[in-house]
């Protein structure tokens, strides 16, 4: 016994205490075995020659890796093992898929990145998987893409699996933040980080300074002031990181707080962003408030936005809320 709760046991203990139903218990195991499954194969990628890319491009023009492909098979074999989960909206198939044929409200929707920050696979350096859970509010007679353009303040679950050093799968059902570590050996997800919270304050930010140029000047003034240092307006020196793998950004901003960006800015605008609404914006941004931060688009709660299509780009700032704040501020100030 190595002491920490299964995932099994802390799942049935929150449904045992109304935190989450029966079903989604078989979710989230179906889940957690598709991202035990894709840190498999992310790990043996070199030996399996599955790290390049494929012939393909998905919907949003971008070369798809071959393990982008698998990992989504991986995901919708396992997810579609639910019987209330009547469609799978994913950022690697342009279309929804529907699994019912009569698809009732309180049925679920997921939605998911199967392996975000996959330019980062070649070079061995950290990948996850996101991942989003909506009831549908009511029955759908017509199953469009349109069915599933529902707020993110309606998630009943989000969480991500990063296959870093090693494989952490962190979830929220709406009751705060816990973090599973996969054990070597035994092969079980442990919790290993209960009740992750985000701190007051912190002295670190991450964005891709490589766009600078395009920044809006709210941006600008905000990593100016950052690195200005002590004697600067905010009165203390800031650190800067930019792993370029979102997932591994907000479990380094779970862990030891931070402000992540990527803005909308002058190269991006026309696609109103870089970072996907329903696989990346919502279910990261579910993961901060639950753990006392914030997310915001800089004009308002990312959780608030109303999609106007399943892989719209959105305005991404979240993290320590204090930070998050100021830049909102800002851009009221503007
Ligand atoms: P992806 O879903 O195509 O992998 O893109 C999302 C990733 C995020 O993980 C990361 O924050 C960002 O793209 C990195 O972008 P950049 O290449 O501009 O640094
Ligand atoms: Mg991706």
């Amino acid at each position: 016994m190595s002491g920490h709760q299964t995932l099994r046991q802390f799942l049935l203990a929150e449904h045992k205490q109304g935190k989450m139903s029966q079903d989604m218990v078989l979710l989230m195991e179906d889940i957690a075995t598709s991202c035990r499954i894709i840190a498999h194969k992310v790990r043996n990628g070199a030996f399996l020659d599955i790290l390049g890319a494929t012939e393909t491009s998905n919907v949003q023009g971008e070369t798809q890796k071959q393990l982008d492909v698998i990992a989504d098979e991986v995901f919708q074999e396992h997810c579609a093992n639910c019987s209330r989960v009547a469609a799978l909206v994913s950022e690697e198939i342009d279309e929804v898929i529907w699994l019912k044929d009569a698809p009732k409200a309180g049925d679920y929707l997921v939605y998911y990145d199967p392996l975000d920050g996959s330019s980062n696979l070649n070079v061995n350096l950290s990948v996850g998987s996101i991942f989003s859970v909506v009831e549908l509010q009511e029955d759908i007679t017509e199953k469009s893409n349109e069915a599933v353009l529902i707020k993110g303040a309606k998630q009943i679950c989000a969480g991500y699996s990063l296959y870093g050093p090693s494989t952490s799968l962190v979830l929220t059902t709406g009751h705060g933040v816990n973090g599973f570590t996969h054990k070597i050996g035994n092969g079980e997800f442990l919790l290993t980080f209960p009740d992750m919270r985000l701190g007051a304050e912190t002295q670190e930010f991450a964005i891709n300074a490589s766009r600078a140029r395009k920044w809006d000047p709210v941006i600008t003034r905000y990593v100016e002031e950052c690195l200005d240092g002590k004697d600067g307006p905010r009165g203390k020196t800031f650190n800067m990181r930019w792993v370029a793998s979102m997932v591994a950004e907000v479990h380094r901003i779970l862990m030891r707080g931070g402000v992540f960006l990527y803005p909308k800015d002058a190269g991006n605008a026309a696609a109103g962003g870089k970072l996907r609404l329903l696989y990346e914006a919502n279910p990261m941004g579910f993961i901060m408030e639950q753990a006392g931060g914030k997310a915001s688009t800089g004009h308002g709660r990312i959780l608030d936005v109303q999609p106007t299509g399943h892989h719209q780009r959105i305005s991404v700032i979240l993290g320590t809320a204090a930070e998050v704040d100021l830049i909102d501020s800002y851009y009221r100030d503007a």
